[in-house]
Parts: structure tokens; C-alpha cells; sequence
């Protein structure tokens, strides 16, 4: 009989050949390969591996994380847990974490790197009919290691911004990877009709919104030039902890201007599920933009 080992080898050196040939695959056609493969080798369909038999333990909820043997005051514990995604009451084996805690760990540490080193997929840029630019960086590892690049743009894509976007508008709204492809791909369809919505019933125009690739929030100062907007408004995915990588953050600005303090930036951060959901924020968000129109202001200028 073939030994574990030798399956958990075979296996390993299949995904790893199929992961560089089928790249474009989807998920479904990539496990069905694997399988017939794996039956192919060792003519043994019980070892077939689904992502559905595969626990996620991600999915538990880390308020809910409790791992105290007999504890005495459980409900009042969890009361307090309930106030955090920190990881408290994990207990430990010695002076060690537990197996189960350090797993947990490393996986939400692979979540907030997928988030950052991930990319928005370009079909849900295409039904959100928004057209993509790119920030000076080449690549994720640019993206990281300079900043400065990520706040500026090539003489083409400015061109190419003034070409496809309506000048002036009262507000220019437009969205951006940032640090997490994650909240952009969780929170962009419910907050975008959102903000539109509420723009809408106030009576403001907005301008043409679209897509900035690898960037950070400065940028918005440059986009607020370019198309002389009165208010500018960046949709950014933020640094992700260890809590969620979903987490997006909404930077508005009257009347932008390069080299301007951060102060004049207004900001809502933990837009997500767990925090403030999308459809809530965006309501928020056109509220205070038209108060923005009103006061001629923002960040700690406004008056709210
Ligand atoms: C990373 C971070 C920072 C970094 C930013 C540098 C960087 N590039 O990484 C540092 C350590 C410098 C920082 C400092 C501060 N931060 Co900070 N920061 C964050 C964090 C964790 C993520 C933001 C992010 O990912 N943005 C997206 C990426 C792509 O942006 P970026 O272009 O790379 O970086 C820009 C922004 O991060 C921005 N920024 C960072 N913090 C703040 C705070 C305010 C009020 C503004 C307007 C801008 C701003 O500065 C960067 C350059 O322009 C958020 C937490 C959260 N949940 O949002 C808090 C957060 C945004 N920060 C906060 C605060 C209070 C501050 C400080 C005022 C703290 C202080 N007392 O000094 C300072 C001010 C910073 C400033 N630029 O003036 C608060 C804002 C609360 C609010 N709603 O007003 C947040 C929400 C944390 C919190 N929950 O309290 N911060």
C-alpha cells in the first residue's frame, strides 16, 4: 500500500505543476484535475480532497474564540469579548499557544497578506463600469516599499483621466486597492449605489468615477487638481490587522491641493460587516460631502 507520505508528496508535486499551468482556471475545474489525477496515479477515488471537507477556520468569529477550560464566569467573559476582536481568552500549553491558536494566527496573518499583495479582479471592475489607472508603481513590491510613488501619476494617465471624466464636478468620487484588494472587492458594490443614491437626493453631482490602481491616499490630492472637483472622495482598503481584511476606509477632501496638510482630510475607517457596514457609510458619506459643499471645508475645518 502507498505510504501517507508518499500520497501527501504526490499531491503536494500536483498542485504544484497544475497551480503554474492552470492559473486561469477556475477553482471547480482545478480540484476536478487534481482528483482525476491523484485517481489516475493511485486508483483510490476515497483519497479525492474537495474544498468543501476543508474547515475554514477563519470563518469563526474571533469575539467567539474561547478556548478556558471549566471557566467560572463564562457569559461575563464572553460579555467582554464581544467588545473586541482581540485575542483574548485563547488560554495556552505551558507558556506556549495552543495548536488550534496559532493556526488560527497564521491564517488571518495569510488573509491580510492576500489582501495587500492581491489585486482587484477586473470583471468586477467591468460591471461597476469602472475604467482602471495606474499610480507610478510597477508592481505590489513598488507599491510597498514607495509610497511616494503611489501618490503620483505618469503625464498619460492624467491624460487619460481628463479625457474619460467630466471636468469640475462638485464631487469626484473614485476607488482605489490601497492596502487591502480585499475591502475593495467586499464593501465597493453595496457602498458605490449608496453614495450615489444619497448624492442624488441632496441634489449633487457627481463626477465620472473609476478606478486607481496601486494607490495611496495623496493621490486623491492629484485627481482633485486635475479635474478642479470641489470635493474629492477616495473608497481605499486599509492596512488589514489580524482581525479582517475586508476593512475599507472613505478620505474626503474640499478643494484638494497637492502638498496640503492631512488635517484637511475627513475620514471614516472600518467600513466593513464587523464595523460599519457599506450601505450605512455610504449614507454618511453623502451627508457629509454635502456638508462639505455648504461649510467650503473639511478634516478638522468642518464643522459637524
Ligand atoms: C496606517 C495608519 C497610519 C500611519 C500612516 C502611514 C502609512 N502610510 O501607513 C501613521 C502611523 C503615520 C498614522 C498616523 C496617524 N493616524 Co492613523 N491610521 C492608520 C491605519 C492603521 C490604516 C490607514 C490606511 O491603511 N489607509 C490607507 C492607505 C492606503 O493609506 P496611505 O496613503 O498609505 O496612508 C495615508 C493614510 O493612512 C493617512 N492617515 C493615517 N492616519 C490618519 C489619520 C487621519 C485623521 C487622516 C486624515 C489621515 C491618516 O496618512 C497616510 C498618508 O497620507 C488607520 C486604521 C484604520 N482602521 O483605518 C489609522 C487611522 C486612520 N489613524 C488615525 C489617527 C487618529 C492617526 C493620527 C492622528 C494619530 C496621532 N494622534 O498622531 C496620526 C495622523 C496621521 C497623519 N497622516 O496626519 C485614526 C483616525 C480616526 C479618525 N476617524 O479620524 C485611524 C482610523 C485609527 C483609529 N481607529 O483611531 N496612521
Amino acid at each position: 500500500m502507498i505510504s501517507e507520505s508518499a500520497i501527501k508528496e504526490m499531491v503536494q508535486q500536483i498542485v504544484e505543476q497544475l497551480a503554474t499551468q492552470n492559473s486561469g482556471h477556475s477553482k471547480e475545474t482545478f480540484e476536478k484535475t487534481i482528483n482525476q489525477q491523484i485517481n489516475e496515479k493511485i486508483g483510490n477515488e476515497s483519497l479525492s480532497v474537495t474544498d468543501k471537507e476543508l474547515h475554514d477556520i477563519t470563518e469563526q468569529r474571533l469575539q467567539e474564540y474561547y478556548k478556558v477550560p471549566d471557566p467560572k464566569e463564562k457569559e461575563s467573559y464572553m460579555a467582554l469579548k464581544e467588545k473586541t476582536s482581540a485575542r483574548v481568552g485563547i488560554w495556552r500549553t505551558g507558556s506556549r499557544y495552543k495548536t488550534d491558536t496559532l493556526l488560527r494566527f497564521r491564517a488571518d496573518h495569510a488573509v491580510a497578506m492576500d489582501a495587500v499583495f492581491s489585486y482587484v479582479s477586473e470583471d468586477l471592475l467591468k460591471k461597476m463600469n469602472l475604467f482602471m489607472i495606474n499610480t507610478l508603481c510597477k508592481n505590489k513590491d513598488e507599491y510597498i516599499t514607495r509610497p511616494d510613488l503611489g501618490r503620483k501619476f505618469s503625464d498619460e494617465s492624467i491624460q487619460k483621466i481628463k479625457a474619460e471624466c467630466i471636468p469640475s464636478p462638485e464631487v469626484q468620487i473614485y476607488v482605489s486597492d490601497g492596502l487591502s484588494s480585499t475591502a475593495i472587492e467586499a464593501n465597493i458594490e453595496e457602498i458605490l449605489p449608496s453614495i450615489m443614491q444619497g448624492l442624488k437626493n441632496e441634489g449633487i453631482k457627481a463626477g465620472t468615477p473609476f478606478f486607481v490602481k496601486h494607490g495611496r491616499v495623496p493621490a486623491m490630492d492629484v485627481i482633485s487638481e486635475t479635474l478642479d472637483a470641489k470635493v474629492t472622495v477616495v473608497l481605499i482598503g486599509e492596512r488589514p490587522g489580524l482581525a479582517t481584511g475586508e476593512s475599507m476606509s472613505c478620505y474626503m477632501a474640499y478643494g484638494a491641493k497637492v502638498g496640503m496638510p492631512e488635517s484637511r482630510r475627513t475620514v471614516i475607517s472600518n467600513i466593513h460587516n464587523g464595523g460599519t457596514p457599506a450601505t450605512e457609510a455610504g449614507a454618511h458619506i453623502a451627508g457629509l460631502v454635502k456638508e462639505m459643499l455648504r461649510q467650503k471645508a473639511s478634516g478638522l475645518d468642518l464643522k459637524v
